[in-house]
């Protein structure tokens, strides 16, 4: 089936089904009160994230009942992304900003073949902004301009030249918050104390979302554990079109699974990013402790 699936009608289809789910949340009011907790109390899920994903698994299965759908709020814990075609989908990524009204949130819906994203989708609507790809087929922004903004991307020489988004997720206990708050501290620290000294560091709250600006080239790299293959998948390709690549949060690992959870995107550049992980891996104060 994925040999004959025309991928430019997938792609047009999830951009409308992705704009439909903008309108969505866009009409909600959420209260931060009204949020319910997951894992802990900044793990949220509100009923608009839930209805957004109905709404979004219904539509694409009526178009393409043989495709599978692995969505955020409707998968089975502990599942693992097949070899077979689904619809990976974040109906509402940035769950806190959304609850706050902080515009950082988007509806992340990607095609995934093999374990490989072929379609990536990332809509903000309260920024009304689009990031698309499809495989082979290059990087957009709201259909018309190519990504990275810059057709000549700068090459990639220290993190002192470094602006990097870092997340501080869900998790804040325990040796992975341990090891979170000991690599920040690490990279903004001067050089002449054993730091990275980074430009800044930027937290948009939502992967997709960082994942995107990394594409647009406007961030150097974004390192998170804890994501999930809906958070990720539509920006991961939307990156690799521009020259991008994914690694490992923890040191030493360049391959890494789509649904591994430990994800730092980089920047595509001339020159530089093998380079540029490698200081960043220094930086790494230990083993953040995901897994699919
Ligand atoms: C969010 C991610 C973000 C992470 C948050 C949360 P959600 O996804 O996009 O990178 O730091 O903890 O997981 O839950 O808003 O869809």
């Amino acid at each position: 089936m994925s040999d004959t699936l025309n991928l430019q009608a997938v792609h047009n289809l999830l951009v409308d089904v992705a704009k439909q789910a903008g309108q969505m949340i866009l009409a909600a009011n959420p209260l931060v009160h009204g949020a319910t907790s997951k894992s802990n109390s900044t793990d949220l899920v509100t009923e608009t994230d839930q209805a957004v994903e109905q709404f979004i698994q219904t539509t694409l299965r009526t178009t393409y009942p043989d495709i599978g759908f692995y969505g955020e709020e409707t998968h089975v814990p502990g599942t693992r992304l097949s070899e077979a075609p689904v619809f990976v989908c974040d109906p509402v990524d940035g769950t806190v900003n959304f609850v706050h009204g902080f515009p950082w949130v988007c509806t992340s819906l990607a095609l995934v073949i093999s374990r490989k994203p072929v379609v990536g989708i990332i809509y903000n609507p309260f920024q009304k902004t689009l990031y698309s790809a499809i495989k082979g087929h290059g990087s957009f922004l709201d259909l018309t301009t190519k990504l990275p903004f810059r057709s000549n991307p700068e090459p990639l020489t220290t993190l002192q030249q470094a602006l990097v988004a870092c997340e501080w997720g869900a998790d804040r206990t325990g040796n992975n918050f341990t090891v979170k708050h000991r690599t920040f501290t690490s990279l903004a620290r001067a050089v002449e104390d054993g730091g990275a000294m980074v430009h800044s560091i930027r937290s948009t709250g939502s992967a997709a979302l960082n994942f995107a600006l990394v594409a647009c080239g406007v961030l150097d790299l974004y390192w998170e554990g804890a994501a999930y293959a809906w958070d990720v998948s539509a920006g991961w390709l939307i990156l690799s079109e521009t020259g991008g690549i994914v690694v490992d949060t923890n040191p030493g690992n360049w391959d890494v699974a789509l649904d591994g959870r430990r994800y730092m995107a980089v920047r595509g550049a001339p020159s530089g990013q093998t380079e540029l992980v490698d200081e960043f891996w220094r930086h790494v104060a230990g083993q953040l402790d995901y897994h699919a």
